[in-house]
């Protein structure tokens, strides 16, 4: 049975990529840092099917015994501070977790076990400003953010530790892609969860940022399965993962409004706090390689993921409510 090691199990990506490995067979070990209270929410469901191990991005030797005790095939590490506005506020906190994290684990592979297939998790954030349209594997990185800087970082990492030791190591350049598990800061799961709220008569204002940014969003579900196909793969290499479409922050919100019979703009207000100091205008990712590559293709598409956000919301605080009242 092959082993997988999942760091950021707790998160979105984290939770589908547990569900899809366990299906494939996979014996599946979460890396999880200590906290007051647990916060195993989006895994509950799995408790019983994987098994969990503390340790921390920041913790080298929490690493090596990590990956002694567990002896994976295959890590996938997802763990990072993955909010880009935070990164602004904690710039070297994120560079600890989201770029020096991956070395550590890169080291802790090396030392331990250099058969090991590593999968990191890197981000279109990395292009920036960007310099052509759409992205692919050889578009130039002009990072916007101290997030975006870390990925970089990450990113070439791996790419080093692959050419350095021969390790196993790819990395998926991967555009934004949002679910119901969504983290309720991110644009869509805020707008999703609103709408929910709004309709229900529990909020009346949503306040956003910039609406005119443009993002090429898929579903998650989607998007683990590519991680995973990257590790069967003859040969290590990095791909794109991303649906070829985008739309604005103003079309997501048009659309999430519409498809509860809303009118967004009796809804929507600016707020300029939410305005970030340097900004990501445009994405849009061609996943050519990856099609051709992995023969992966999204399933969902943007109508798709809006509806089932939107709809996952109303069910869930529709049933809060009811708690509420009984
Ligand atoms: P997420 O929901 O924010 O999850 C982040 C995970 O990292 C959580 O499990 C978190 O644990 C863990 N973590 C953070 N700091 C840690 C530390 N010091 N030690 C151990 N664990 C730590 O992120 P996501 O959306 O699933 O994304 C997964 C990865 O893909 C991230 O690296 C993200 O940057 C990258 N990425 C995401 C997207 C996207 O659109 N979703 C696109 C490109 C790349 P807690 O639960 O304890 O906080
Ligand atoms: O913002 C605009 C905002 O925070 C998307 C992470 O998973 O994907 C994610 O990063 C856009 C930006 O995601 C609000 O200015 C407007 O242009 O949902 P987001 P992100 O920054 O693109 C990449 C690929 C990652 O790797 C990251 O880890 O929406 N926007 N108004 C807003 N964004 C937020 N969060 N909140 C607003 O009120």
């Amino acid at each position: 049975m092959p082993t997988a090691l999942i760091t950021g199990i707790t998160g979105q990506d984290g939770a589908y990529l547990a569900e899809y490995l366990l299906k494939h067979g996979y014996d599946v070990h979460g890396m999880v840092r200590r906290a007051s209270m647990a916060n195993f929410e989006r895994i509950e469901h799995l408790r019983d099917q994987i098994e969990l191990h503390q340790a921390d991005l920041l913790d080298q030797l929490s690493i090596i015994n990590l990956i002694k005790d567990v002896s994976p095939s295959e890590v996938y590490n997802l763990a990072a501070q993955s909010f880009v506005p935070t990164s602004w506020n904690q710039p070297l906190l994120t560079g600890e977790f989201t770029a020096l994290g991956v070395t550590r684990m890169l080291e802790a592979i090396r030392l331990v076990d250099p058969g090991i297939r590593f999968y990191q998790a890197s981000s279109s954030e990395m292009f920036g400003q960007v310099r052509e349209e759409p992205q692919d594997e050889d578009t130039h990185f002009w990072p916007r953010s101290p997030y975006g800087v870390a990925k970089v970082y990450g990113h070439w990492i791996t790419v080093n530790y692959r050419e350095s030791y021969g390790i196993f190591a790819c990395s998926g350049i991967m555009f934004n892609h949002e679910s119901p598990l969504r983290g309720k800061e991110f644009v869509t799961r805020k707008v999703s969860d609103a709408v929910a709220r709004i309709k229900l008569g529990v909020q009346d204002k949503l306040f956003l940022g910039n609406l005119d940014a443009r993002r090429d969003w898929g579903f998650a579900g989607d998007y683990v399965r590519a991680m995973h196909l990257m590790l069967q793969q003859k040969q290590p290499d990095d791909f794109v993962i991303a649906t070829g479409e985008q739309h604005s922050v103003r079309e997501l919100v048009a659309y999430a409004f519409g498809h509860v019979d809303l009118d967004w703009q009796e809804h929507v207000e600016i707020d300029d706090s939410l305005l970030r100091p340097a900004e990501v205008n445009t994405l849009r990712g061609d996943a050519s390689k990856a099609k051709q590559q992995l023969d992966w293709t999204p399933s969902v598409t943007f109508r798709e993921l809006v509806q089932m956000m939107v709809d996952a919301d109303l069910e869930r605080v529709a049933k809060e409510l009811r708690e509420v009242l009984l």
